[in-house]
């Protein structure tokens, strides 16, 4: 209906000067009509031009008005002749109603709100009803009624889309079936020669291609494992997030009563709660190296307890792995190793902005004969000059199982400030030398976080919006690609 009415009056008339309009007039949908315009505009039957104008529309509240009439015309005529008092009117209206209408219509001069109100006029028009029904039905309302309305939230602007349509280069009185395949039937009736084929539209947009995505930690987490391969770093099997209190505190030489080790900072299991199994010569080494010593160190003087190494824990940093692969390299002829990590350890620790109960965490360590604190500052430098961070700055730091220790520093450009972006050191000959690993053999070790650094690259300020069940699968879907170190 809406196509032929626009075909045929394209038939006599130059152009529909406007959509609204030709709809009002014809008691068309203006919606429909619209649909059929950029239907017949596609096959080039028409071509249109886009008309806007500002109309207004009535709110919810102006809606309820322009059918129950304006509150104060409502109060009006609740007034009974003989007047009424306040509280008899408050009954009789609801007290919205009641509060403007109250307000409004003494503005209007229509009542004596003494004691008792009384109407001071005898009758008095809706004027506000009747904008508000002009305007739902399309009329346009004088300015001064619009600012006033406006003001009382009654109605509210909206952009009125439309078009102006003139006759298009396929242009014709009725549409004709235009072809979209050359079909079997077709050939078969040889009707293929009347018909007229669609032409192809090559900007049409494809299907988009459905895919996986790589959250931004994987797309991290991967760019670093690509630098670390291309470093001659071996990865470490970090495929268990359970482990024991031996590997991942007492062979690192952290002693027992060290805060770290209780539930305040480390989930301890109930069920499996203790490790089956451990290597027991290894194991009195390390007791050795805890009460008393050795290999040059006096050890913490304190009576070591096997069921306390025994307790099975959430592993709290990825350095639970690099004991094991270093107790396995001294368990061989020595050959000196690069080995890396990048996985999930838990810290029982407050969460908040940039901190979960966990986070992955980037390890690497390289361990051979003579290695120096200078050899550890240049495989620092290489590392995180891949990453783009070049101007670093180290500060002694503490840790129980590195000794020298150092927290790593870079500047950050966008920033102005500098970021701290790791920790690192020297394993002790205490965590070391009871492993059966020379004596001349060092081991040089960092860390940081994959969280931080793709916070920063992604410009993610809370890490719940980054890791967690509230993230937005938009971010996953539409972030960009990681070009770590690449400005
Ligand atoms: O990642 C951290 N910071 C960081 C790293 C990269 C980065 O890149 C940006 C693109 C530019 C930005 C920031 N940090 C380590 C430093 C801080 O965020 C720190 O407040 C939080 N740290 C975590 C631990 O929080 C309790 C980050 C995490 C961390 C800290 C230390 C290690 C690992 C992870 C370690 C170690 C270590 C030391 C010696 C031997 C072996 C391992």
């Amino acid at each position: 209906m809406e196509e032929e009415a626009i075909l045929s009056y394209l038939e006599s008339h130059e152009e529909i000067a406007d959509s609204g309009q030709f709809a009002a007039e014809r008691g068309l949908d203006h919606d429909k009509v619209v649909n059929v315009i950029k239907s017949l505009h596609g096959y080039r039957y028409i071509d249109v031009q886009d008309i806007k104008r500002e109309t207004w529309v009535l709110t919810e509240e102006g809606h309820t008005y322009a059918v129950a009439g304006s509150p104060e015309m409502q109060l009006f005529l609740a007034i009974p002749p003989e007047g009424i008092s306040r509280e008899e009117l408050q009954k009789k209206l609801d007290p919205a109603i009641f509060k403007i209408g109250s307000s409004q219509a003494a503005k209007n001069k229509w009542l004596d709100m003494g004691k008792q109100i009384s109407r001071k006029v005898q009758h008095a028009e809706d004027r506000v009803k009747n904008v508000l029904v002009q305007i739902k039905d399309g009329k346009d309302p004088e300015a001064e009624d619009v600012k006033a309305l406006k003001t009382r939230k009654l109605i509210a602007p909206q952009i009125w889309k439309g078009y102006s349509v003139k006759k298009g280069p396929n242009y014709a009185p009725k549409r004709k079936k235009v072809a979209t395949d050359l079909t079997r039937e077709n050939m078969q009736r040889g009707d293929w020669k009347d018909l007229e084929f669609k032409e192809y539209n090559f900007c049409a947009k494809g299907q988009p291609a459905e895919g996986g995505h790589l959250h931004p930690l994987l797309k991290v987490s991967q760019q670093l494992k690509m630098i670390f391969l291309q470093m001659g770093f071996e990865e470490m099997p970090t495929n268990n997030f359970v482990e024991s209190s031996f590997w991942n505190f007492d062979a690192l030489f952290q002693p027992q009563q060290h805060p770290a080790r209780d539930s305040h900072d480390t989930f301890f299991l109930r069920a499996p709660s203790t490790i089956k199994q451990l290597p027991e010569d290894y194991v009195e080494r390390v007791k050795e190296i805890h009460e008393s010593g050795g290999y040059g160190s006096r050890g913490y003087a304190y009576e070591w307890r096997r069921d306390e190494a025994n307790k099975n824990l959430l592993r709290t940093h990825t350095t639970a792995v690099s004991s094991q692969m270093l107790y396995l390299l001294a368990r061989n002829p020595f050959q000196s190793k690069k080995y890396f990590s990048i996985d999930r350890v838990f810290r029982n620790e407050a969460v908040d902005r940039t901190h979960l109960a966990e986070f992955h965490q980037i390890e690497g360590l390289v361990c051979d004969r003579g290695l120096t604190l200078g050899d550890l500052i240049g495989v620092l430098h290489d590392f995180f000059s891949r990453l783009g961070m070049s101007n670093l700055r180290f500060k002694p730091a503490y840790n129980p199982y590195t000794e020298p220790s150092m927290e790593i520093f870079s500047y950050h450009e966008g920033f102005k400030k500098w970021v701290e972006i790791g920790n690192s050191g020297m394993f002790r000959p205490e965590m070391l030398r009871p492993m059966g690993l020379p004596e001349d053999v060092r081991v040089i070790a960092w860390g940081l976080s994959l969280e931080r650094p793709t916070m920063i690259l992604y410009g993610i300020d809370n890490i719940r919006d980054l890791f967690g069940h509230k993230v937005d699968l938009g971010l996953i879907k539409r972030n960009p690609i990681c070009r770590l170190g690449i400005a």
